[in-house]
This record gives structure tokens, C-alpha cells and sequence, in this order.
């Protein structure tokens, strides 16, 4: 419960994953920035979670998710998608167009109308399913882009509940958006939600762009919130604001003290170390780190057998082929370096491929030097948050890519890099590998004293608080100044 209202999360999948097994299925939670964000705040409140299970129809599945449910303090309502659908749905839309196209990447859309048709209507699906759970007073919160049809379809069934939508990846800027044949279809279906949320700034008012660029006759309010407008399209009306996700600091500070004096990890090797921690995929930039990590040890050679990269993949979306191929190569890439720079005694590169337990996770960024958090783009990313709150030490440097959501609230401590500039990212990593103790508590305690009061609750509250607050109709908005605004207005 969220207030008074019971919690209703609507997100692609279940923050579980299922192993199949003949006569019994294995689950484990899921790895993924929208799930460490998510389960702090059920965990809390409570409430009712829909999602795909990632698999078929299946009473044995239905079963298994429930029964995982039985010791918490919320429950699972699943979706089950057929072969057609995860393949033109998830890996075709998701995937293949809406992914790479939000975060600038445009050479690798496949656009095509079966994902699009797929698309709507796994929407209609999901919204079948929040119908049948949903109850008068419920606070029904859709997550990601995976879901951006999701206001609309419930609204044609009748549903009249506020409806909150928050973005977990970037918004692109018209000239990127223009290029999606659906591009009207999407923000006109997004504009059924009451409030409307994205991590940063910038992407806030991408979206209003692209709402003035492809939607002749939108009109838009500024609100005595910094960052918030009050948007209109017709006869739909919603608030549109800048909320950063965040973490669960105190589980990351915690676990942090419990450890204090635990040298795993980079410890062994007795080097300092370089540690990059991602999901797999071609947005974390990390063939183009380990490049500059090369590039470091090329250009000063007096760092081999000092320094180390520990590279953390978790595995993600494996079966796509492009993830596939991302594999291969970081791997190829990781196996020529350390080819080429190994001494007795000392690899460049420790590589991992695997899922770890949360406390595995915080020894390794507690070991750290240096993490390196360097995506070409991403919506916020948790990791540097994460890798900070862990730092009872006060300690450690963070590495952070200019276009992570993170580097606007992080932006103090950080040494910001453009991750595409293989020399300067060697560069950076070699300063912070030199920066003096005093230079990194100053900086930590900056991130840190920011973090601890901009935690993943917080942020839900906020939320929660303007869902609370928006207006169910036009009657309802108070005489406003709308600004007719043509394309090019700022805002
Ligand atoms: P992601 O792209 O999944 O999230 P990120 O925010 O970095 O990216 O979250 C990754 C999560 O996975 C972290 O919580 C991390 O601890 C965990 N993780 C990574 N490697 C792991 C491993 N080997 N074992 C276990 N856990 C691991 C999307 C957007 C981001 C946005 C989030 C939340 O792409 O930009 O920050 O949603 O909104």
C-alpha cells in the first residue's frame, strides 16, 4: 500500500526467472536495473505485480510464481506470450526498434508493421490482464517502453483510475523519434496517462518536443514544480515530470559496514582495480572501455602488473543474435588483451560471466579503485549509484559517462568522460588510479550525501504524490495559461 491505495506494478516482465524443468520449474530473481529499483519498494508497500513470466502458457508456471509469492508481502499476477509474440512483441518492437532507436542508435532498427501489430497487441493483453486484478482505489503504475500503448487500451475498457507511466530509458530528441513510422500512434497513446515520468531533465523535454513536433495543437503549462508541465493533446491531459530513479542506499550502506575488512575479489591479486559491472548490451559501451583499458596499459607500461580490470557481464536477452554477437566480441576482445599484456603472476582482464548475489556484488565495488560506468547512453544506471552507496570507506572513483541519466546528479564527484573518446577514457582512468585518498572522500562524500537523500523510496513518493495530485479530466484543471506552443519552444 502507497498512501492509502494499494500498489499495482505493470512492468514486461516478472522480476523472476524461470528455468523449466520437466516435472518442476527453478526461479531466481531477475537481474536488471527496473527490478533492483522495484522490489525494495513492493517489499515495502506491498501490492500486486503484472508481468510476462517468459514463457508460454502453463498451469506448472502459474503455480511455480505463486508459490514464490507465498513469503512476501505482495503477489504476482502473470502474463503468459506465445512464440509470436516474444519474437515479434519482445525481441521484434522492444527490442529491434523502440531499444536502439531511444537511445540514439538508429543503424540498428529493423523497422516492420508485424512487430508493430504484435506490439499492440500484446499491449491489449497486458491490459486485459490489469483489468482483471484491478480495484476501485488501486494506484496502477506501467513501467517502460515495453508497455507505452498500455493507457489507452485501458481506458477502451472502461478502466477510470488515474494512470502513472514512468520511462526507464532515454527519451530521444525529435530528429531520432521522427523516424518511427508509429510516431503519432505512440504519443498519442501515451498522452492517456495522467502523469507521465522520465529520469532526466533532457528527456523530459525531448518528449515535449516530439509531442510539438508530431502533434499538431499540443499545448503546454508550466507548473510551480521546477520540473513539471502540464500537458494537453485534445481532450487528454497529463502531467509530465523529471524523476531519477535510485537505489535502496541504506541495503547498499549496510552491507557495505557488515563487510568492512572483507578483502575478496580484486584483494587477491593485490593490484588496484578497474571494475566495470553491466547487463550485456551494446548501449554499456564496454568493448569500447576494455578498449581504453588497452589503451592505458600501451601507453603507460609501467602499470602492467599494478592494475587490473575486473569486467562483471551479466547475461541478458541471450537469445537475440545481436547479443550473441556483443558476447563474442567482448570476449574476443578481453582474450587478445590478455594474450597480448599477461606477465607471470598478473592478467589485465578478470572476466566474469555470470548473475551475482547482492553482498557478491558490494564486495566487488567495496574492492574497487575505479568503477568504470561508461554506457554510450542509458536512462539513469544504477550502478554508479550503487557502487557509491557501498563506500562506507569513502573511498574509491567513479568513472562516469557524460550520457549516463546518472552524471546529472552525480556530476560533483564524478570524473565525467565521453566513452566514446578511447584516449581520454584511458586518460581519466589513469587520474583516478593516481587521485589522492583526500580527493576521493571529498568526492564520494559528495555523491554520497546526495544519494542518501535522493533514495529509490523517495522517489517513489514523489511519484506517487503527484499520481495523487494530477487531474482525472479537463474539469478538473484549473484556468492555465497554456501556451500554444509551436515546435522549437523550450521547455
Ligand atoms: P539496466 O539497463 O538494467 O536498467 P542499470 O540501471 O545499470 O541498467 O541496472 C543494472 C542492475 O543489474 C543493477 O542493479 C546491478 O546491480 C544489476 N547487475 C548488473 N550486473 C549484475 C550481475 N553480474 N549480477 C547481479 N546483478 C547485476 C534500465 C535502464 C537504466 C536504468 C534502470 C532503472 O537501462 O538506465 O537505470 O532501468 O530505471
Amino acid at each position: 500500500v502507497i498512501g492509502q491505495r494499494r500498489l499495482v506494478v505493470v512492468s514486461n516482465r516478472l522480476p523472476v526467472t524461470i528455468e523449466a524443468a520437466e516435472d518442476q520449474n527453478r526461479l531466481r530473481p531477475s537481474c536488471g536495473g527496473l527490478v533492483s529499483a522495484l522490489i525494495p519498494i513492493l517489499d515495502r508497500s506491498g501490492g500486486c505485480w503484472v508481468g510476462w513470466t517468459g514463457t508460454d502458457q502453463s498451469d506448472l508456471v502459474a503455480a511455480s510464481v505463486s508459490d514464490w509469492c507465498a513469503e512476501k508481502n505482495y503477489s504476482f499476477a502473470p502474463v503468459f506470450l506465445n512464440a509470436a509474440e516474444r519474437s515479434d512483441y519482445y525481441h521484434g518492437f522492444s527490442n529491434e526498434i523502440i531499444w536502439p532507436l531511444f537511445h540514439g542508435l538508429t543503424s540498428r532498427c529493423q523497422f516492420s508493421s508485424r512487430y508493430w501489430n504484435a506490439y499492440t497487441r500484446v499491449n491489449e493483453k497486458f491490459s486485459a490482464a490489469v483489468s482483471r486484478i484491478a480495484k476501485a482505489g488501486d494506484f496502477i503504475w506501467v513501467h517502460d517502453y515495453h508497455l507505452m500503448l498500455m493507457a489507452q487500451s485501458l481506458r477502451r475498457r472502461g478502466l477510470r483510475h488515474r494512470l502513472a507511466y514512468f520511462h526507464h530509458i532515454p527519451f530521444p530528441c525529435p530528429d531520432i523519434f521522427e523516424t518511427l513510422p508509429w510516431r503519432k500512434e505512440v504519443l498519442r497513446a501515451l498522452m492517456h496517462f495522467n502523469v507521465i515520468g522520465f529520469q532526466t531533465a533532457r528527456d523530459r523535454r525531448n518528449f515535449i518536443a516530439c509531442l510539438q513536433h508530431c502533434l499538431p495543437g499540443v499545448r503546454v503549462s508550466r507548473t510551480n514544480q521546477e520540473d513539471h508541465l502540464l500537458v494537453r493533446a485534445g481532450s487528454d491531459y497529463a502531467s509530465v515530470g523529471t524523476y531519477p530513479i535510485s537505489i535502496d542506499y541504506e541495503a547498499f550502506a549496510q552491507v557495505g559496514l557488515e563487510n568492512t575488512g572483507d578483502s575478496t575479489a580484486s584483494d587477491l591479486s593485490g593490484t588496484r582495480v578497474v571494475l566495470g559491472v553491466d547487463r550485456l548490451d551494446y548501449t554499456k559501451g564496454i568493448p569500447e572501455r576494455l578498449m581504453a583499458f588497452q589503451e592505458l596499459l600501451k601507453r603507460r607500461p609501467e602499470l602492467r602488473g599494478q592494475v587490473t580490470m575486473t569486467q562483471i557481464v551479466v547475461p541478458s536477452r541471450e537469445t537475440i543474435p545481436e547479443y550473441r554477437q556483443l558476447r563474442l566480441c567482448i570476449e574476443t576482445m578481453v582474450s587478445k588483451i590478455n594474450g597480448e599484456f599477461s606477465i607471470p603472476g598478473w592478467i589485465p582482464i578478470h572476466y566474469y560471466y555470470r548473475a551475482f548475489s547482492r553482498p557478491e556484488l558490494i564486495r566487488f565495488y567495496r574492492a574497487a579503485h575505479v568503477a568504470a560506468v561508461t554506457p554510450l547512453r542509458d536512462g539513469m544506471n544504477l550502478v554508479a549509484k550503487e557502487f557509491c552507496a557501498s563506500r562506507v570507506d569513502k573511498r574509491g572513483v567513479l568513472v562516469l559517462s557524460e550520457f549516463a541519466g546518472a552524471a546529472d546528479e552525480l556530476k560533483d564527484g564524478a570524473l565525467l568522460v565521453n566513452p566514446h573518446d578511447t584516449e581520454a577514457l584511458a586518460a581519466t582512468f589513469d587520474v583516478a588510479l593516481q587521485m589522492e585518498e583526500s580527493e576521493q572522500g571529498a568526492r564520494m562524500e559528495a555523491m554520497q550525501s546526495h544519494l542518501r537523500t535522493h533514495d529509490v523510496f523517495r522517489w517513489s513518493e514523489l511519484f506517487h504524490a503527484d499520481h495523487s495530485n494530477a487531474s482525472d479530466t479537463s474539469s478538473e484543471i484549473p484556468n492555465r495559461n497554456f501556451e500554444a506552443t509551436a515546435a522549437g519552444s523550450h521547455f
